[in-house]
């Protein structure tokens, strides 16, 4: 249904552009062409995940709750929940999934080359990254915002206390920008000392060569218990950016785009409706018109969608819902000790609503 939808669409622009240029020669053809590629890009992506049997999926290349790999190879973390959610929603199995360890650097050309079907890997919304790489998120998964660490002896209590410090980061990320809009705007010196990977700005903050360690404040929670004595250490209380961070897909595949960015949303609805691993299969027949069209015992949103109905079934039975990702992996009880703060749902004080699904 949703092929036949996408030829539909495809169709009309070539109507369109060959009208455009009636009359301009060769021009017409090279047009057309490439409305047939962009045709065939619409769903290319959900054809080639199925053909190859897995999805392949960007992360990071160490980062504890969020992703994360352990001794065995195994992956865990938020960011790690949504590339299972997808593979759920595809193959009604979270476990055909594969990684794609990626440096900041690295990240966007992994996405836009091919070399992977989605990027979740703490990766901050702008509208940079949005227009001008050829790649679209599919939304945000963490709430976040940059911060600054330091070793309690340096004695600072404020980062306006930090002019003239050594300041270590990863290079390729939004973090290098907003440091040095920071310093800059606040008329204070200093010197950045950056790192393709991340474990080489731990070692080298552990080490002492740098007086702070900055990155989104999820990332400075996770890195801090790597270090030698995690309690020497305290996150500043300034808050200097806003960093969504959320998967991302190539360009000119809305259907795959939709895969995953409901595939996130029917993690954070779940919620909101009190569905989790443990209820999802007896509450398939339940009462609630909502909770039925999520869980495919109403409607046709998995078709729409080109999958099968119990999509979302899928995805809260073997990933579970937002919270229960949140809680298992960066939560109060995780070594991050993260609190909801604005990552909590819209009904309960934060900001995570998502589009509903009807
Ligand atoms: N959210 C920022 C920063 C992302 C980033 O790369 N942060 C580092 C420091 S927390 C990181 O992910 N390190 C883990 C790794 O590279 O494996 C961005 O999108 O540019």
């Amino acid at each position: 249904m949703s092929n036949n939808l996408v030829i539909g669409i495809g169709a009309l622009v070539v109507g369109g552009v060959v009208g455009y240029f009636a009359g301009a020669g060769n021009e017409k053809i090279v047009e057309v062409e490439k409305v047939v590629e962009v045709e065939k890009q619409q769903t290319a992506t959900l054809d080639a995940v199925k053909s190859k049997g897995f999805v392949q999926c960007g992360v990071s290349q160490g980062l504890p709750g969020f992703s994360n790999s352990d001794d065995s190879g195994k992956w865990t973390g938020i960011d790690v929940d949504v590339c299972r959610a997808v593979a759920a929603a595809v193959f009604g199995d979270s476990s055909k999934v594969k990684f794609t360890p990626l440096s900041a650097k690295q990240r966007f050309t992994a996405l836009a080359s091919g070399e992977i079907d989605v990027l979740s890997r703490n990766t901050t919304w702008t509208m940079t990254r949005d227009t001008q790489l050829g790649l679209n998120f599919a939304g945000v998964n963490y709430y976040d915002g940059q911060g600054m660490m330091v070793p309690k002896s340096l004695g600072a209590k404020s980062a306006m206390e930090l002019d003239g410090a050594n300041i270590c980061t990863n290079t390729g990320t939004t973090t290098e920008l907003n440091i040095t809009d920071f310093f800059r705007s606040n008329g204070m010196k200093f010197n950045l000392v950056a790192f393709e990977k991340a474990d080489e700005v731990v070692a080298a903050y552990d080490a002492g060569r740098c007086d702070v360690y900055t990155t989104d404040r999820s990332g400075l929670a996770a890195q801090r218990t790597k270090l030698t004595n995690p309690d020497d250490h305290m996150v500043l209380p300034e808050i200097i950016s806003k960093e969504p961070l959320g998967p991302v897909v190539r360009q000119g595949d809305d259907q795959w785009f939709n895969i995953v960015r409901w595939s996130l949303r029917a993690m954070i609805n779940a919620e909101e409706m009190g569905i989790t691993s443990a209820n999802a299969k007896s509450k398939v027949n339940d009462n609630n018109p909502a909770i039925k069209r999520l869980l495919g015992s109403e409607g046709n949103f998995g078709a729409e969608l080109g999958l099968s109905n119990d999509w979302a079934l899928n995805i809260l039975s073997q990933v579970g819902n937002y919270g229960e990702s949140y809680e298992a992996h960066v939560g109060p009880n995780t070594p991050l000790k993260l609190d909801r703060g604005v990552n909590e749902l819209w009904s309960k004080g934060g900001i995570l609503y998502a589009a509903p699904i009807r």
